[in-house]
């Protein structure tokens, strides 16, 4: 998995500031100083608990949606009252790394417990909002978490606006048209078909106006730059409007990167067409399922471009098999009625039988 190059650099630098070095009088001895407080600093971050926020209405899957990605073992369903305010839960992953979750409520829900949850959104590494993937988000919700972050200051409202990722969960319940189970031998993983796939997107856009565009300035995309043939940046795109900004690490957009304004710069800039793709990508809701592991490395790469630079390190002590993380024993999805198996090996409809 890629980390967050940029990030780790500029948490580098900041290291390097708060421990008051000069990077013009560094002789030998203060670089190696330098490298033992990086060294240090970096071991302490990366031995802290990973935090991270969980946002969305009562069920709509948060402790599922943990549970799949980290292995860790939160307690699923059955809660009798909503609290309607942020609780802290903890629980060791499958690497042995703890995580400590913010269990919160949605925007939608009761106003008791807003001061605590601004306190969460603040002091987490990354934030996840989740909104069920077969109901209509609220059209408020955005606009109440955007008066929630402006009532915390600007610097801590960009901060924690550029640390969420939005997504839609149980995506697995949005059939018909049925999901594709891709079988591989004794194990494989859920696809949608093409109309599913189109199904999934337009709610997903529908949950991004919903939920993220009334952040607006508040969010940040960003992206590393396309490589030349010899591995060198490709051309910074140009900050004409103060808002794109490109160095040798990153290229970063202050604002909603949304659809029309990808399309503007992409007509402006075909040159940079995949470099505006990756930055669109970052804004995109993503639909997930914690039921049929769907989407979860995609949600995984979003989480490490927006865990805050001291976190990576932790974030990276979470992290298992990340290649494995799609895919389901054959066996377990006998169960389900809603999808169609497919012989992935053979590149042709498999026969129902116990190892499909
Ligand atoms: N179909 C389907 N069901 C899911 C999925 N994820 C969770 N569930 C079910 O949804 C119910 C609630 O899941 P939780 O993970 O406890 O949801 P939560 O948001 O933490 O719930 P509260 O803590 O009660 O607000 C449980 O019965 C889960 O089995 C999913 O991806 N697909
Ligand atoms: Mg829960």
């Amino acid at each position: 998995m890629s980390m967050n190059v940029a990030d780790v650099m500029s948490w580098g630098e900041s290291v390097a500031r708060t421990a008051r070095i000069s990077a013009a009088d560094l002789g030998a001895r203060r670089l190696g100083e330098l490298r033992r407080a990086v060294r240090d600093e970096r071991a302490a971050a990366a031995a802290e608990p990973l935090v991270v926020a969980v946002m969305g209405a009562p069920g709509v899957g948060k402790a599922s949606l943990l549970n799949a990605l980290f292995g860790t073992d939160f307690p699923v369903g059955g809660t009798k009252e909503p609290p309607g305010r942020p609780e802290l839960r903890e629980s060791t992953g499958n690497t042995g790394h703890i995580l400590k979750f913010w269990d919160m409520p949605g925007m939608a829900d009761s106003w008791a417990g807003r001061p605590a949850m601004l306190d969460a959104l603040i002091t987490s590494d990354v934030v996840v909002w989740a909104c069920h993937a077969d109901a209509r988000p609220a059209g408020c919700e955005g606009a109440r978490l955007r008066e929630l972050l402006d009532s915390a200051g600007p610097d801590h409202a960009r901060r924690v606006g550029g640390r969420i990722a939005a997504v839609l969960t149980k995506a697995d319940l949005l059939s018909p048209p049925p999901w594709i189970f891709d079988a591989r031998g004794r194990r494989g993983s859920f696809v949608p078909g093409p109309a599913l796939a189109a199904r999934l997107e337009r709610r997903a856009a529908r949950a991004e106006q919903a939920l993220l565009a009334p952040l607006g300035d508040l969010l940040t995309a960003a992206t590393y730059p396309t490589a030349d043939p010899e591995g060198r940046p490709a051309g910074i795109l140009p900050a004409d409007d103060g808002r794109l900004r490109g160095d040798r690490h990153a290229v970063r957009y202050r604002g909603h990167f949304s659809g029309s304004v990808h399309e503007r710069y992409r007509d402006a800039h075909p040159e940079h067409a995949d470099v505006l793709g990756r930055l669109r990508d970052d804004h995109r809701v993503i639909p997930c399922s914690a039921r049929f592991r769907y989407n979860l490395p995609r949600l995984l790469l979003a989480l490490a471009t927006r865990v805050t630079p001291a976190a990576v390190f932790r974030f990276q002590r979470m992290l298992d098999d990340a290649a494995a993380l799609a895919e389901l024993p054959a066996s377990a999805v006998a169960r389900h009625a809603n999808l169609v198996r497919w012989d992935g090996e053979r590149c042709r409809p498999a026969v129902a039988g116990p190892a499909c």
